[in-house]
C-alpha cells in the first residue's frame, strides 16, 4: 500500500463496504455499486478498492469473513449471500448486523439431495441418517424446526461426493442449476433456504457523516435495483380499449395518454413498468389492439 492509501483506510470518516474479493458475487457487486455511481481504483495488493468520487473504500474480502468483519464494526456494510449470512447468524437474534437490502444477482437454493436410489421423499425421510453439510447452522435450524433427528457432518468442501466415499447418506449444498447434483447422481429432495445477494450493514453506531453517506448509497441502490427490473414502453391505442391496454402492462404505475395527431380514435401511451415486459406481454397488448409497440430500457431512476 502507498502511504497516502494507508492514511485513507485509517481514515475513520470514509465508508468501508466488505465485498468478495474473488467469486461469484465479485463482478456483480462491483457493477451494482459502478451503477450507483461509485468509481474505484484497486489498489496493487488488491486488497482495498479506493473511491475515487464518494469516501467510500472496499475491502476485498473471502465472503466467509464478511459477517464478522461487518458485526465486529471493522466494515460499516458488506455484500454477502444470504446464505453465508444467515448461517453465521445461526440462532442468534441478532448477529451484530442487519440485512439491509437484498440484491438482484447471486440467486441459489441451499437444498438437501440424495442418491439418485434413494427413497426417501421428504426431509421427514432423513431420521437418523447423516446429512453432509458445510452449512451446519442452516441445516440443524431447519432439521430442528421440523422436528427431524438427523445427524450433520460437517464438511469443509466438496460435499457433492460424500455419499460416494460413505460419508454420509444425504447432502445438503448449494444449487442453482442442479448439474453437480446430476452429474454427482444426486437427487434435490427438498430446497430449505433460498438465497440472493444481500447488503449488510452493521448495527454497532456510525458517526453521523458516514451514515448519511450509507443512507444516500442505499437509496442509489434502490434506483439501481429499480431500474434492473424496469421498462420504459410506449404505444398506440384505440381509445375504446385503453383501460384493456392499460390492465395489461405489468407493474406500471398510472400511464401518460396523449393524442395522436390526426387520429380521434387513438391515442399513445408512456408507461414505465417495474417487472419484467416478456414476449407475452407484447402478444397480448397487440390481441388487444395495440400498435407501434417500443419497449426501452430505463438509465437511471430517483425515487
Ligand atoms: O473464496 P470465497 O470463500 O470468497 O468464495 P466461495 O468459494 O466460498 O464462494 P463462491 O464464490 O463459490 O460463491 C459465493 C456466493 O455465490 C455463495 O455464497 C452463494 O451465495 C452464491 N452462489 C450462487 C453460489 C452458487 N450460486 C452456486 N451454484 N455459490 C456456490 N454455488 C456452487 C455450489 O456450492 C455447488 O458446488 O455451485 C455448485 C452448484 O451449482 P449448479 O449450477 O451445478 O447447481
Ligand atoms: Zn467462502
Amino acid at each position: 500500500m502507498t502511504l497516502a492509501n494507508t492514511a485513507t483506510m485509517a481514515d475513520n470518516t470514509r465508508l468501508k463496504i466488505a465485498v468478495q474479493k474473488k467469486g461469484r458475487l465479485t463482478d456483480n457487486s462491483f457493477e451494482m455499486l459502478k451503477d450507483a455511481g461509485l468509481k474505484f481504483t484497486r489498489d496493487r495488493d488488491h486488497l482495498v478498492a479506493y473511491g475515487e468520487n464518494l469516501p467510500v473504500d472496499l475491502m476485498l474480502v473471502r465472503d466467509d469473513d464478511i459477517p464478522e468483519l461487518v458485526a465486529d464494526g471493522i466494515c460499516d456494510a458488506g455484500i454477502l449471500g444470504q446464505n453465508v449470512a444467515e448461517e453465521y447468524r445461526g440462532e442468534d437474534e441478532n448477529p451484530g448486523f442487519t440485512e439491509a437490502r437484498v440484491l438482484d444477482y447471486g440467486r441459489c437454493r441451499l437444498s438437501v439431495a440424495v442418491t439418485q436410489d434413494d427413497s426417501a421423499s421428504g426431509l421427514a425421510d432423513l431420521a437418523g441418517k447423516r446429512i453432509a453439510t458445510t452449512y451446519p447452522n442452516l441445516l440443524a435450524r431447519t432439521l430442528k424446526s421440523r422436528g427431524v433427528e438427523a445427524e450433520v457432518v460437517l464438511l469443509k468442501g466438496a460435499v457433492e461426493i460424500a455419499p460416494r466415499l460413505g460419508k454420509a447418506d444425504a447432502i445438503c449444498d448449494l444449487v442453482s442449476t442442479g448439474n453437480t447434483l446430476r452429474a454427482n447422481r444426486l437427487r434435490e429432495l427438498e430446497p430449505i433456504f433460498e438465497s440472493a445477494a444481500c447488503l449488510i450493514t452493521t448495527n454497532r453506531e456510525i458517526e453521523t457523516s458516514k451514515q448519511d453517506l450509507l443512507d444516500r448509497l442505499l437509496r442509489r441502490i434502490d434506483g439501481v435495483l429499480a431500474v434492473n427490473e424496469s421498462k420504459y414502453i410506449m404505444l398506440h391505442a384505440p381509445r375504446a380499449r385503453l383501460a384493456e391496454i392499460t390492465g395489461l402492462l405489468p407493474g406500471a404505475e398510472s400511464p401518460t395518454v396523449l393524442p395522436l395527431e390526426g387520429s380521434d380514435d387513438k391515442v399513445a401511451v408512456h408507461a414505465v413498468c417495474r417487472e419484467s415486459v416478456f414476449w407475452e406481454t407484447l402478444e397480448n397488448l397487440k390481441s388487444a389492439g395495440a400498435s407501434a409497440v417500443l419497449v426501452l430500457p430505463v438509465e437511471k431512476m430517483l425515487a
